[in-house]
């Protein structure tokens, strides 16, 4: 069975082929030959993931979801939140770490969580699916693995940033894994 993914990031691409492995062909936007590169001007998780979901539908007359997530920091009023790819004004993950450990900087609420909202357009119809994992912001990066803020995000219960864990550990409590998971148990009915 096919599903088609409405991403231009490579890495949520992995991460969801991975999870899916064995249950869903995932099809990217590059895949489907969509070179759009989807405005995404709302200021909610929801919003934009149906602006990315709603474009493929509309556009390429096919069923499909997007993800639309951020970095929530609770001392940062919840920034960058829906803002996470490009806080620093670029999309640059090294810009965007420095800011958020800036800002940061004598803060000891470290408290953080990610966020995942999937919107799925199935048959013309909107259907949300979220995914949250709570953590802490460490001081320094840690890790090279995974991509965006990972090296900073450390989840509650354990003592390695995400950067630190293989995809397949992350896979197991992210997130994208539990917004995902909300998804594929809807499509099984
Ligand atoms: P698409 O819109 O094409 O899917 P994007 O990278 O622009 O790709 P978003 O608009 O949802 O995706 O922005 C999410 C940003 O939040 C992403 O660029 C990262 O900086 C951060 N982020 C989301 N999930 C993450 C994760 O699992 N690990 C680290 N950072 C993450």
């Amino acid at each position: 069975k096919k599903l088609v993914f409405a991403t231009n990031n490579q890495h949520k691409t992995d991460e969801i082929r991975l999870a899916l492995l064995g249950q869903y062909d995932v099809l990217n936007l590059q895949d489907i030959g969509c070179t759009e590169d989807i405005p995404e001007t709302a200021d909610t998780f929801e919003g934009n993931a149906s602006l990315k979901s709603m474009y493929v539908a509309k556009n390429f007359n096919l069923d499909c979801f997007a993800d639309d997530s951020g970095l929530e920091v609770e001392a940062l009023n919840n920034e960058p939140g829906v803002y996470s790819a490009r806080y620093s004004g670029s999309r640059d993950s090294m810009e965007n770490i420095r800011l958020v450990l800036n800002k940061l900087k004598g803060q000891a609420n470290r408290k953080a969580r990610f966020k995942t909202v999937i919107s799925l357009m199935l048959n013309g119809q909107n259907h949300f699916f979220e995914g949250i994992i709570e953590g802490t912001i460490r001081e320094t990066l840690s890790g090279s693995k995974g991509f965006g803020y990972d090296p900073i995000f450390q989840p509650n219960g354990y003592d390695i940033t995400f950067a630190e864990m293989d995809m397949a550990e992350k896979n197991k409590i992210s997130h994208r894994a539990i917004a995902l998971q909300k998804m594929i148990d809807f499509l099984k009915g």
